[in-house]
């Protein structure tokens, strides 16, 4: 039996016992239990009856997997008998009144990436865990700033929780022998310079200026006003991107574009830019939409799309910078510029 500290005891040990972190802790306990059982689906497959083919889609218009549902009815399973406010879930066109006195409420992507579930990559489930507000209603109209807890899991060649309650990013593997998650990384920082950015490249002739701009410095490498070469990543699961990032640093954008309905982005701010916002500032990160901290967000509507630009801080900094000062993106975008400015040299 290995030594590491499990789930329970890391959050036993984060002390807080009072009603509001006991709460949160036992909501997060009955979330990695889910993850245990949607891992159990994942890793077998076409042998759970796992297909990946669309049921239908949900009431945003997304295509709903089988594994959307399965997984969406486990999480809910889980949390149904914790002292919970509110659920809010992608698979659920409207919020679900619980127990309004509770302390907190808990919105979740159950499978995130599920384009990818046929084809044996990477998918995910996140989580973000707010204290209940006077009117529950209201429990996901606050900026992201106000998350008692955020968490994803990966469910890859390893089945792996990535949480945080406020006080840095712990990462934890499932044990499948013992079917509990075990601490393996703790206080997780973000290298500060990357050089590896992940973007859907197929979308460049719809994107701003600065997202071009910024990608092509990237592009040009040693050769361009960046000065140093990068690579690229794309794998079409935010949750696999942001362990990456956790682990190598790198810098990941879902900007907003010119097609139709992805003048946001794809990504919904309640369930996973918030989420995955805390988690990567916790570690030490930025995430921005290029022009605002996501962690500041209101959302307007449960499903609201939010153009997510996140990971290495210098390199969220460098992006933001090019959305304030247009000019630098020109400087770094017009074509007349030879390799190294202005001037061949
Ligand atoms: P699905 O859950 O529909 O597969 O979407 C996954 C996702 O929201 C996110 O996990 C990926 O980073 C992103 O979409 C991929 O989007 P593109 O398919 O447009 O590249």
């Amino acid at each position: 039996m290995s030594q590491e500290l499990t789930l329970q005891q890391r959050m036993d040990g984060e002390g807080g016992s009072d009603p509001l972190r006991r709460a949160v802790k036992e909501a997060v306990a009955a979330l990695a239990q889910a993850a245990i059982d949607i891992s159990d689906l994942t890793c077998r497959g076409a042998l759970a009856g796992i297909t990946g083919k669309a049921q239908g889609r949900n009431t945003d218009g997304d295509v709903q997997k089988d594994l959307d549902v399965r997984a969406d009815q486990i999480i809910r399973e889980a949390l149904g008998a914790l002292p919970i406010a509110v659920l809010a879930s992608e698979e659920m066109a409207d919020l679900e009144i619980l127990n309004p006195a509770a302390p907190i409420s808990v919105a979740f992507d159950p499978l995130d990436g599920s384009s990818n579930i046929n084809t044996n990559m990477s998918v995910g489930t996140i989580f973000s865990i707010m204290p209940t507000p006077s009117d529950a209603s209201a429990a996901f109209v606050q900026p992201g700033s106000a998350q008692l807890a955020a968490g994803f899991v990966v469910y890859g060649p390893q089945t792996s929780l990535v949480l945080t309650l406020g006080q840095g990013v712990d990462i934890f593997t499932l044990d499948r022998v013992e079917r509990v998650f075990k601490l393996t990384g703790s206080t997780v920082q973000i290298p500060p310079n990357a050089t590896e950015f992940a973007i859907n490249a197929s979308n460049r002739r719809h994107w701003d200026l600065p997202v071009r701009a910024y990608i092509d410095e990237c592009l040009m490498g040693a050769d361009g006003m960046g000065g140093k070469d990068f690579n690229m990543r794309w794998i079409g699961s935010l949750v696999a991107e942001a362990f990456r990032i956790l682990i190598r640093g790198g810098i990941f954008l879902y900007p907003g574009d010119a097609r139709d309905g992805y003048e946001e982005g794809r990504l919904r701010l309640v369930y996973e830019a918030h989420p995955m916002a805390f988690i990567i500032e916790q570690a030490g990160g930025g995430a921005t939409t290029g022009r605002q901290r996501v962690l500041d967000l209101v959302p307007r509507t449960l499903h609201q799309r939010v153009p997510l630009i996140m990971g290495s801080i210098k390199n969220v900094q460098r992006l933001e910078h090019m959305h304030t000062a247009p000019d630098v993106a020109l400087e770094t975008n017009a074509p007349l510029f030879g390799h190294r400015g202005l001037f061949r040299v």
